[in-house]
């Protein structure tokens, strides 16, 4: 949709983004199905809810109604009385902006919108510069400022460098919905996998609550376990919306996505295929040793077999240790970086065979663990955990 000529002898356009003369409608027949849709992060069924996108005229007032599904003629309605501003926000001046930041190093150029970009009055901007420093000076202004008052709904910090002009680098990202972090859930036990999902919501700034939990099977707390994760596993983590994560690297995935400054796993360089190499190794190779080797008679019906079993699996973890350990690249696992990495090896070397092991057969990982565990964050979930 392009521009309108008014039958009131003006003309006007159907932008900027977040212009306050657009809104759309929704049947009420429709509602739930468009928010149900919205919940379930399907936005483009979401939108098919959209009965009517609606332009009201700056000049008369007057309203466009333009319908999603029919292309016939646009009807207008001329308001009977003063009307002006129908369709701003509920919230007037107060609604929640987007807050958008790019700069590109091949044309030297970039620019900071906020709010409706048409509008000069109010908190609405945008600004093109030409250089890096005064996008990013510019951005953390009115990101402090918006986000500070709570009319912000988003923020995205972009750079496009000239390794690969089409791929931004995200700098920052902030969403209102991420801002509402308190409701996270994490049930675990002490010591146990969870201490990893742990130390790195520490390390990413994020509160969690917790709520501990004994997966043996006679534990009174078994049955609410289950009730998360049917496979009786921790970390399990409730999300806001009621939905379960579990598989520790599933949730320092989505972790990583929430806060992706934390660094949490590797992106656009060469170290993340080696992240994920050995991420998946430490969840699929040592982590199922604890799983059949931690109460073998669960998984074999005779004494010698369950012994059997959990000496071989014993002696598979030691194997697989020496292989990380011949993997660990210097400073931090993955050389000079830090990466969630670390935190398994901070917390899985205190499990079996038991730090001295660890120390006589795996010293690079042993001093990576110390490095990891003399973070702040990381040592107050130590502590929690192990003290
Ligand atoms: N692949 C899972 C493994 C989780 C896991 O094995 N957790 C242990 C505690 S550290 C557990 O719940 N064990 C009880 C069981 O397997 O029944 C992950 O990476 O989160």
């Amino acid at each position: 949709m392009g521009g309108f000529a008014c039958p009131c002898g003006s003309g006007f356009r159907d932008g900027p983004d977040f212009a306050p003369h657009k809104g759309h409608l929704i049947s009420d027949q429709d509602f739930e199905d468009f928010q149900q849709a919205q919940q379930a992060g399907k936005w483009n069924v979401a939108y098919w809810h959209v009965k009517a996108t609606v332009w009201q005229c700056p000049a008369c007032s007057r309203l466009h109604f333009h319908p999603n599904r029919d292309t016939g003629p646009v009807p207008t309605f001329a308001p009977e009385a003063e009307a002006a501003g129908l369709l701003r926000s509920v919230w007037g001046e107060e609604w929640k902006r987007s807050l958008r930041a790019r700069w590109e190093d091949s044309s030297g150029s970039g620019n900071v919108w906020w709010g409706d970009t048409g509008t000069k009055e109010g908190d609405n901007g945008f600004v093109e510069l030409s250089s890096w420093e005064d996008v990013e000076k510019l951005y953390y202004e009115v990101f402090r400022r918006l986000s500070g008052a709570r009319r912000l709904r988003s923020a995205l910090l972009q750079r496009y460098d000239r390794v690969d002009r089409n791929k931004p680098q995200n700098l920052h990202y902030w969403s209102f919905e991420s801002a509402q972090w308190g409701k996270h859930l994490l049930l675990g036990c002490k010591g146990c996998g969870n201490t990893i999902v742990e130390a790195a919501f520490a390390v990413a700034g994020v509160p969690l609550d917790y709520e501990e939990v004994d997966y043996s099977a006679d534990s009174p707390t078994r049955a609410r376990l289950l009730e998360v994760n049917p496979l009786g596993q921790v970390p399990a983590l409730v999300l806001s919306d009621g939905s379960v994560l579990t598989e520790s690297l599933a949730i320092l995935q989505y972790l990583d996505d929430l806060k992706p400054n934390a660094n949490l796993i590797p992106k656009g360089d060469a170290t993340r295929k080696h992240f994920y190499r050995w991420a998946v190794f430490l969840v699929a190779a040592v982590y199922p040793t604890f799983t059949y080797g931690d109460e073998p008679e669960k998984w074999v019906a005779d004494a010698a077999g369950a012994k059997m079993l959990r000496e071989s699996t014993d002696a598979h973890r030691k194997a697989a240790w020496q292989q990380v350990e011949a993997a660990a690249g210097g400073r931090w696992f993955l050389g000079e970086r830090f990466s969630a990495l670390d935190l398994y090896i901070t917390v899985m070397t205190r499990w079996r065979p038991g730090r001295k092991w660890f120390e006589a057969n795996t010293p690079r990982l042993v001093a990576i663990a110390e490095k990891a565990a003399a973070i702040p964050e990381v040592a107050a979930v130590l502590a929690r955990n192990f003290g």
